[in-house]
């Protein structure tokens, strides 16, 4: 297997997670395609998405989509990434959503803030801005769920907020989300996480 990343991506390192929870890091080659534009041709090839993560399975089958590639994972490790009980299983996907959309916030936030201003949509920040400050809010109120997980909600979640570290710093979540902030301090020394943590953290 080949796995498509750019090192700083949010999305990369969920799938990069992924493939380590899943027992596969020495059967997965990881390949950096940054800057994206200069590797367009190698993704377009393995699919039409153009975007990193993708995953090139052996008989040539790309997958994009962080959480497909994650749920590829799972399905080829007997279940390592997502509990089996439904009850939790439920809980871990409703964990795995939020860190997404949260995701999806700051990434958004993240590619306004690097436009030139004469580009930027202060529509489109204000609205990111106040989305992003939900899920802190919530996921503060779901640290009981969190605590004690490695599931791959609660990986999606980490990385999501390792992101927002850096690329939404001036939200200083950790300063308003005391309970979020003493969980990812724990789980961000989990092997996965710190196998996967940006190059310059
Ligand atoms: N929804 C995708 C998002 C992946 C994504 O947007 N990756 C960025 C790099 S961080 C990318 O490939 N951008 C290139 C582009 O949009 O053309 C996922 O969950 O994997």
């Amino acid at each position: 297997m080949k796995l498509y990343i750019t090192p700083t991506s949010p999305y990369s390192r969920r799938a990069r997670i992924a493939v380590f929870e899943a027992g596969y890091a020495d059967q997965c080659e990881e390949i950096d395609v940054g800057p994206i534009a200069d590797n367009l041709d190698m993704l377009l090839a393995a699919h039409p998405s153009g975007k990193a993560p993708t995953l090139v399975l052996d008989d040539g089958i790309g997958l994009s989509e962080c959480m497909l590639i994650a749920h590829y994972m799972d399905d080829i490790s007997d279940g390592k990434l997502y509990p089996t009980d439904p009850g939790a299983r439920l809980t871990c996907y409703r964990l795995e959503a939020l860190g997404a959309v949260l995701m999806d916030s700051m990434f958004t936030r993240s590619g306004q803030n690097r436009l030139d201003p004469s580009e930027q949509s202060p529509t489109i920040l204000k609205k990111e801005i106040i989305r992003s400050n939900r899920c802190y809010d919530a996921l503060e109120a779901l640290v009981s769920d969190l605590e004690g997980q490695t599931h791959m909600g609660a990986l999606t979640v980490a990385s999501s907020l390792s992101y927002a570290d850096w690329r939404g710093a001036e939200d200083k979540w950790r300063d308003s989300h005391p309970r979020l902030d003493t969980w990812m301090t724990k789980i961000e020394r989990h092997p996965s996480m710190a196998a996967t943590a940006r190059p310059d953290s």
